[in-house]
């Protein structure tokens, strides 16, 4: 009798060990120590219309604004991209499109046919919003490659093409950081080349010459430049092409805003898509990492973006994003 109360004692405590077990896996997932254990957004957030290339700021109203490029279906590569949305929320929960902001019709000087409307940027000074967008002007759509501006008093309305910023190469990817003293740097690139320079006041034309960013490693596309805790870092799509998967995302750091820099490795792995382009941007006390997939449409050309929860560690190097799909 006595003997047998003891078994079901050990029985019940192998149980109890089992059951929370368990638990602590449910808890931990599979994530690796050396990524991000993440609040699990539901991916992609925009599914009404395909989008692609998010860059995300937060302006004096306090909401997040995501400025997206628009992939059109049937596509013909990036060929036919037409606008540009902004979708804006406070909660990271809730979504509003505030519907098309630029198309490519509206482009005084943009290429006869149309198209290549592709991934803007979007910066604000002294009362206005500078929309950063690039287009080519010539048929020739590899050749002539401008960054347009528009600009509107409101984040995501009005807004009004104003030219392009003269005496650049035929480049793409624009995006402005505004440093805390007010001073805005301007950087764009692709195909191995990335470049940076200093902003006029004026917010149109450059400051002096653009220079070539040093140190970073396999850079393809898509710079972006954010600061923390006095750091800069400089983001970008990589070259990466193997078994499938392609472009990942990797970062550098420098203590300047225009480099040199120092390179510090992948922080977003292939997703389902051929490209990828994406932007950090601290929200309500968290910092987020912005990126695009295909997993709406699992067409390399019809993209959908998305988002997920950056975390650094101490040392400010970023965890690896862990992509979530579902809530
Ligand atoms: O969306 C068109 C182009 O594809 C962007 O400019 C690149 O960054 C890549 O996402």
């Amino acid at each position: 009798m006595h003997k047998k109360k003891v078994n079901t004692l050990l029985l019940l405590a192998v149980a109890i060990l089992i059951g929370s077990c368990s638990k602590k896996n449910q808890n931990t997932t599979d994530v690796p120590d050396n990524v991000a254990v993440i609040q699990k957004f539901k991916n992609p957030f925009v599914t009404s219309i395909y989008t692609a290339d998010p860059s995300a700021h937060v302006w004096a109203d306090g909401r997040l604004y995501v400025y997206a490029s628009h992939d059109v279906a049937p596509p013909q590569g990036c060929d036919l991209m037409d606008k540009y949305h902004v979708f804006s929320t406070n909660d990271m929960e809730n979504w509003t499109d505030h519907g098309e902001i630029l198309g490519a019709s509206q482009v005084p000087w943009g290429r006869p046919e149309g198209g290549f409307m592709w991934a803007p940027d979007c910066a604000y000074k002294n009362g206005t919003y500078y929309f950063y967008f690039p287009h080519p002007s010539g048929t020739e759509w590899d050749k002539t490659w401008k960054i347009g501006i528009a600009t509107s008093k409101s984040p995501a309305s009005g807004f009004e093409v104003k030219g392009y910023i003269p005496g650049l190469e035929s480049l793409i990817d624009p995006c402005v950081f505004v440093d805390d003293d007010g001073k805005a740097y301007f950087y764009y690139g692709g195909g191995n080349v990335c470049k940076g320079g200093m902003l006029k006041d004026n917010m149109m034309e450059i400051d002096g010459e653009m220079k070539n960013m040093v140190g970073l490693t396999d850079f393809h596309e898509a710079s972006w430049v954010h600061k923390k805790d006095g750091l800069y870092y400089l983001s970008y799509a990589d070259n990466f092409n193997e078994a499938g998967k392609h472009n990942r995302m990797r970062y550098a750091t420098s203590k300047t805003p225009l480099g040199p820099w120092t390179y510090k490795g992948i922080y977003i792995d292939p997703t389902d898509s051929f490209t990828n382009h994406g932007s950090i941007v601290q929200f309500k006390g968290k910092w987020y990492a912005f990126y695009h997939n295909s997993s709406l449409s699992h067409h390399d050309w019809l993209r959908s973006i998305c988002v997920n929860e950056l975390v650094y560690n101490s040392d400010g190097t970023i965890k690896k994003v862990v992509q979530t799909s579902v809530k």
